[in-house]
């Protein structure tokens, strides 16, 4: 009998312990073949490039997955509501993201204004120069707002529209940025939010057609439940995946003394700050409003988590973390595939967390004392950094130079922090994933009367029968034809 349950255990839990396996496999291997190398030397880029070719190629699958799914997934469960149910769902989902960012934000703060772990620290960590353009906050802000309204939606796929800053002619070295000439380009990077708001409008628009358009609706979540179907395969290379990716990027990284070190204090509080929010505050928040046991919820994502932590991208881990959460959390598929892409986009508590202790830990490095107004605005910024952060090109460092720059610290001071961002972001981008699938989770729990009151409409792929055996789709076309 025990032993009947071990087994039905391990085949139902099989690829979440592989995965895990995979992790723990690929940490212990990088670990151990850094060793390889005679002392001082280290693996050439071609060697680590071949290591990371199975880890790439997974990457590259999950990649492959993101366009059909945001556009197919948005279109279809917007357009399966009505109105007033979507603005209810996405102004829940919108009121749990900026909650969530500001709390992360005044978590990480707290953490690092009484830890202070920037004093005393030693300011000559940063010997490796970080790439950054010149730009200003609001030409940044102005360029995610143009973003929003991508004018051609096919170039969406591939471009964003950047404001790039030329010198004047006579005066190459002017400092005031204010004073350099504004043109526009188009970057190499997906126009996500423009994809986003584009298809948003675009399922609105079939929900108001309602029946004259129901088969272009039935095309889109047919769509996508074939992506799906393709994420279900790609997931069981995740094993391989992560352990590949991992081992890579421990291969590649110059010296990991740094993490423990000269950064070590940073470090821990900056991770300890995205980990208890992920882990202790997030969780809490889903236990008071759903009343549902928030370990089985996590231990049901641990897939998500994984592929966040070896892929360090949220977008990347996006059809994993819908497929974790609508097949072995039960969420409706009208509010999963309606608010993780919106989440993927805006809601990275990590992130923004991250940035807010990076900022002050800065700061205190430089021995600049930072007023009470310092610290709002440094507040207000990260967390508008981190709503931003999808729809500015090449954002990363960007949006923290953002941040630095309102407390007037230079952009180059990025370079200090460098070292130990490679870790830090795998632990921003699990907390990012936990988060939008928390708030899927518990939007779906404030909004399952109403569902509940409009027919299924098969969105998960199951026909749905009712009571005479009818499908509710025979019953959806009944009603409406
Ligand atoms: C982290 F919705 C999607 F899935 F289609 C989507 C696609 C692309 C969503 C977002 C993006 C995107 O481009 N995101 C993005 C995220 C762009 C630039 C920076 C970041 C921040 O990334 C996080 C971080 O560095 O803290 C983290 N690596 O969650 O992926």
């Amino acid at each position: 009998m025990r032993r009947e349950r071990l087994q039905i255990f391990l085949k139902e839990n099989l690829l979440t312990l592989l995965t895990i396996s995979g992790v723990i496999i690929g940490i212990v291997l990088g670990i151990g073949l850094r060793a390889v190398p005679a002392e001082g030397e280290k693996w050439s880029p071609r060697d680590v490039s071949y290591i990371s070719f199975i880890g790439d190629l997974f990457l590259r699958m999950l990649k492959a997955l993101i366009l059909p799914l945001i556009i197919t997934s948005l279109i279809s469960a917007v357009g399966s509501l009505d109105l007033s149910l979507s603005g209810k769902i996405g102004g829940r989902a919108v009121l749990y993201y900026i909650t969530t960012t500001i709390m992360a934000v005044i978590l990480g703060i707290v953490l690092v204004v009484v830890v202070q772990p920037g004093k005393g620290a030693d300011a000559s960590s940063g010997n490796i120069t970080a790439e950054t353009r010149n730009v200003t906050t609001t030409d940044t802000l102005l360029d995610l707002v143009r973003n929003m309204f991508s004018p051609n939606l096919v170039q969406a796929c591939l471009q964003q529209y950047q404001t790039v800053l030329t010198p004047p002619k006579d005066n190459p070295n002017e400092p005031d940025l204010n004073l350099w000439s504004v043109s526009g380009k188009y970057t190499d990077g997906m126009n996500i939010i423009g994809l986003v708001v584009a298809a948003i409008v675009f399922g609105i628009a079939l929900s108001a057609l309602k029946e004259e358009v129901l088969i272009v609706l039935k095309f889109f979540q047919q769509f996508s439940h074939a992506t799906m179907k393709v994420t279900g395969w790609v997931i069981w290379l995740s094993p391989i995946g992560v352990l590949f990716l991992i081992t890579a990027k421990l291969l590649e990284m110059d010296d990991l003394g740094v993490v423990f070190g000269k950064l070590g204090l940073y470090f821990a509080v900056t991770a300890g700050g995205i980990l208890f929010h992920g882990f202790v505050i997030l969780p809490a928040l889903f236990f008071i409003f759903t009343r549902q046991n928030p370990v089985r919820f996590v231990g049901n994502m641990s897939q998500a988590i994984a592929t966040a932590f070896g892929t360090s991208s949220s977008s990347a881990t996006l059809p994993v973390t819908m497929q974790c959460l609508e097949e072995k959390n039960n969420i409706d598929p009208r509010v999963s595939r309606f608010v993780l892409p919106i989440g993927a986009t805006i809601n990275m508590d990590g992130t923004a967390l991250y940035e807010a202790v990076a900022a002050i830990f800065i700061a205190q490095l430089r021995g600049l004392s930072l007023s009470f107004g310092n610290i709002v605005a440094i507040s207000i910024t990260a967390t508008a950094a981190s709503i931003g952060a999808a729809g500015i090109p090449q954002a990363g460092l960007v949006t923290l130079v953002m941040v630095l720059d309102t407390v007037g610290l230079p952009a180059e001071d990025v370079s200090l922090i460098i070292a130990v961002d490679w870790l830090l972001d795998r632990f921003r981008t699990v907390v990012n994933v936990l988060g939008d699938s928390y708030g899927a989770a518990i939007v779906a729990h404030y909004s399952q009367k109403e569902l509940t009151a409009i027919p299924t409409n098969e969105s998960n792929g199951k026909v749905q029968r009712n009571s005479m055996g009818q499908s509710s789709e025979t019953v959806l076309f009944e009603e409406r034809l």
